[in-house]
This record gives C-alpha cells, sequence and structure tokens, in this order.
C-alpha cells in the first residue's frame, strides 16, 4: 500500500485535559507524520455538516453539542496505509472495547467522549480534508 493521507481530530475531551502532545506521541510511535495541524473552534454548521452520515442516529445531537463545547485539533497524517494505521493506533469506537496501547484506550472517558476521529476510508479521508485544509497548509 502506498502513502496515504488521513484526517483526524483530537477532540474536545483531550484538548481540555491538556493531551494534545500526548496523543501525538502516539500518533507519531505508530509511524505517522503530522503533516498538517491546527486548533479551532468548530461552529454548530461544521460540526453538524462533518457528522451528517449519523444526522438519525440518536445521539447526533448530543455529539455536535460536544463537538463545539471546546477547542479541537484538526490534522492531515501522512504514512503507509494511513487509513487504517490510523484507524488501529486510535482504538475502538467504545473505550471499553479498544484494545491495550491504543489512543481510545489510554485516553477515552466515553464512548462520545472518545478523545480522537479518524477517517474510515481513503475517499472520506480526501473529502474530511479539504473540508478544514487548504493544500498550502499541509506540508510534507
Ligand atoms: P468512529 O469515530 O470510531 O468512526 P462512528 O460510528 O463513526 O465512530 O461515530 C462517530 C462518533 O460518534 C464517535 O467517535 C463518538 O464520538 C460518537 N458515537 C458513536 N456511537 C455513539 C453512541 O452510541 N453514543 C454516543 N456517541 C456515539
Ligand atoms: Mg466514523
Amino acid at each position: 500500500m502506498a502513502t496515504q493521507r488521513t484526517f483526524s481530530i483530537i477532540k474536545p475531551d483531550a484538548t481540555r485535559r491538556n493531551l494534545t502532545g500526548a496523543i501525538n506521541a502516539k500518533i507519531e510511535e505508530a509511524g505517522l507524520r503530522i503533516v498538517g495541524q491546527k486548533r479551532i473552534h468548530m461552529t454548530k454548521a461544521q460540526a453538524e455538516a462533518f457528522y451528517a452520515v449519523h444526522a438519525e442516529r440518536p445521539f447526533y445531537n448530543d455529539l455536535v453539542s460536544f463537538m463545539i463545547s471546546g477547542p479541537v485539533v484538526v490534522q492531515v497524517l501522512e504514512g503507509e496505509n494511513a487509513v487504517a494505521a490510523y484507524r488501529q493506533v486510535m482504538g475502538a469506537t467504545n473505550p471499553a472495547d479498544a484494545d491495550e496501547g491504543t489512543i481510545r484506550k489510554a485516553f477515552a472517558e466515553s464512548i462520545e467522549a472518545n478523545s480522537v476521529h479518524g477517517s474510515d476510508s481513503d475517499e472520506n479521508a480526501g473529502i474530511e480534508i479539504n473540508h478544514f485544509f487548504t493544500e498550502d497548509e499541509i506540508v510534507g
């Protein structure tokens, strides 16, 4: 598998607890390179659009409120098989199911406040990166 990019968000539960550096260390230890990064406070419209795929799920409104409850760090990660590699480092959505050594096992507070987002496909990675970054903000 060739070099690939994926999109990551360090979520408000993690920025609130000052865990950006600890999460970045796990990302880098996994062989992924942080080639774009910025701290933003998402607007409600941005969070709603980002999670539109979950609009019908019962947790959607809570999830949007959580994602705008504090700053987030949006990132572009690059590496071999980056989409799958980052999903592996993130761990399962529910931290109770996450493997030892994963970000969510180490840091997530709950199934909702689970510290990180990572793209689930190459196609979605491209869409999500374009949502938050211009090409000149990504430096490999
Ligand atoms: P993922 O982040 O592991 O890809 P998704 O199923 O895409 O998981 O869900 C997106 C986000 O929605 C999760 O990361 C989590 O913050 C939240 N979420 C997912 N399932 C639940 C739930 O059952 N209750 C509350 N929040 C949830
Ligand atoms: Mg997902």
